[in-house]
């Protein structure tokens, strides 16, 4: 039996999630933008741009990249009708009980602690942009049940990566911490 290739290069992850997540209707500037509009409350000079560099590096880690391939595939063989009962039924309902597709959201926020986690529940709650769009969606016969979690927690991921981001750049500019000088050159 000729092998399957299952590993994957962290630029052919990134690919495969960017392509994934187009077709079913969501940019990474979708997610960016979110993230944005989040971290521009604490961070009022971060940029749009920022928030898209972490997008993307964010898809590029496997247990981010096995979590969003499996939800969309679960979604779109929902929408096939290919799955078996009871779970054909309470996919296609996006059943308010289920909570798996939260856990899903839930276990790629928290990759970035506790504050990945509280950043992704706000997501969840205010459904800003694009998961607004899809829960929208989900709702006249697209099945997103999900799509809008992997999204929010993407954003959240994204959006407490730019905060460290930003902390990091704050410590580096107080005068009070000394930089450690690394001369390797000199070092033979
Ligand atoms: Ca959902």
């Amino acid at each position: 039996m000729k092998e399957k290739k299952i590993i994957y290069s962290r630029e052919e992850m990134f690919k495969m999630n960017k392509r994934k997540l187009e077709e079913r209707g969501v940019t990474l500037e979708d997610i960016a933008l979110i993230a944005y509009k989040q971290q521009s409350k604490y961070n009022p000079d971060i940029e749009l741009s920022t928030c898209l560099e972490s997008v993307a590096k964010i898809l590029t880690y496997r247990d981010i990249f096995h979590a969003v391939q499996l939800g969309i595939e679960l979604d779109v063989l929902t929408e096939q009708g290919k799955l078996s009962e009871p779970m054909q039924g309470i996919l296609e309902e996006d059943l308010g009980m289920f909570g798996i597709d939260e856990l899903l959201g839930l276990s790629i926020a928290s990759n970035y602690g506790v504050i990945g986690q509280t950043n992704f529940g706000d997501i969840d709650v205010n459904k800003p942009g694009i998961v607004g769009k899809l829960n929208k969606e989900g709702r006249k016969g697209k099945c997103h049940t999900f799509l809008d979690d992997i999204v929010g927690a993407l954003a959240a991921a994204a959006s407490t990566r730019v905060a460290q981001i930003q902390s990091e750049e704050y410590a580096e500019h107080d005068p009070s911490i000394k930089q450690l000088q690394m001369d390797l050159k000199q070092k033979k």
